[in-house]
């Protein structure tokens, strides 16, 4: 294995899979059993905020008793061990990987724990219920509150950070993720582009086949913890 110095490890619903969590389009295309287009798109907010509300703070419960598994502790190893700059990149909203210890961790879909003041921008931390009842800590003003996730029609979170890093990436992980879902989908691409060595992790090859050097098939709680034991015996 050669030494990296910068590497990304962007991560899918698939890393939280091992931790019990559903992903996006393993089920009927369901998920939670509701379809994500009534929930994870801005018109469906606009048009229903409660039905969103509801369904993301039904989904707290949820990810709050979720623990990490393998994949997301050898992350932290990686990191605590490897002389790299190492980021995680992640679709997610759940917060595994905080909870697994992961550093340099950017959340471009958004987080669960968290709720944007559409009034003023101020951010709340909280796993408790949010509705359109709720009152903006910072500007007071009620009904504005929207769950902080980025709904499809939605630009990313932290993408100038992510272009940098793509810049200069030069070992590109991808984790539990099925590739369909763009921009997220086309970050692999550019790594390989900029001269990055890539690999996939997945229970299956993906629609993104093509721009992977290597895929290594199998449960991420396994497989990850494998392929990082080795990168720290070639460190
Ligand atoms: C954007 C929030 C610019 C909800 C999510 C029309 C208008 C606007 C945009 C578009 C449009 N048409 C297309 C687009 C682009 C659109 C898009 O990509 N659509 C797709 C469906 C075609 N993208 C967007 O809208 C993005 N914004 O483009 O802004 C813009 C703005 C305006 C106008 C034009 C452009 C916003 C995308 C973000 C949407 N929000 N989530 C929430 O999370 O609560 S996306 C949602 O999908 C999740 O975030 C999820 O993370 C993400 C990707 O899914 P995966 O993580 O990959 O999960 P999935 O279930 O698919 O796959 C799991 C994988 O794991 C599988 O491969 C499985 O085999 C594997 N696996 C399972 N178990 C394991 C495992 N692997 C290893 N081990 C295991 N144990």
């Amino acid at each position: 294995m050669n030494s990296y110095k910068n590497i990304i490890i962007l991560t899918g619903a698939g890393i939280s899979a091992e931790s019990g969590l559903a992903t996006f389009r393993a089920s009927n295309g369901l998920w939670n059993n509701h379809k994500v287009e009534d929930v994870a798109t801005i018109e469906a907010f606009e048009r229903n905020p409660d039905y969103v509300h509801d369904f993301y703070n039904e989904l707290k419960l949820e990810l709050i008793k979720a623990q990490p598994n393998p994949a997301h502790l050898a992350i932290t190893k990686l990191q605590q061990n490897y002389p790299a700059k190492i980021s995680v990149i992640t679709q997610n909203v759940d917060t595994l990987h905080e909870k697994a210890g992961n550093q340099n961790i950017y959340h471009i879909h958004g987080q669960i724990n968290q709720s944007v003041c559409l009034n003023c921008g101020h951010i709340l931390e909280t796993f408790g219920d949010v509705d359109t009842q709720t009152q903006c800590h910072n500007c007071h003003v009620t009904g504005m509150m929207k769950p902080n996730i980025v709904f499809f029609g939605e630009n990313l979170l932290c993408m100038d950070t992510v272009e940098q890093l793509l810049s200069s990436c030069d070992l590109f992980l991808s984790v539990g993720t099925s590739g369909v879902v763009f921009p997220a989908a086309s970050f692999v691409q550019i790594a390989k582009y900029n001269g990055a060595k890539t690999f996939e992790f997945n229970l299956e090859p993906t629609s993104n086949n093509f721009y992977f050097d290597k895929h290594i098939m199998g449960p991420a709680g396994t497989t990850l913890p494998a392929f990082i034991e080795e990168l720290l015996k070639s460190s």
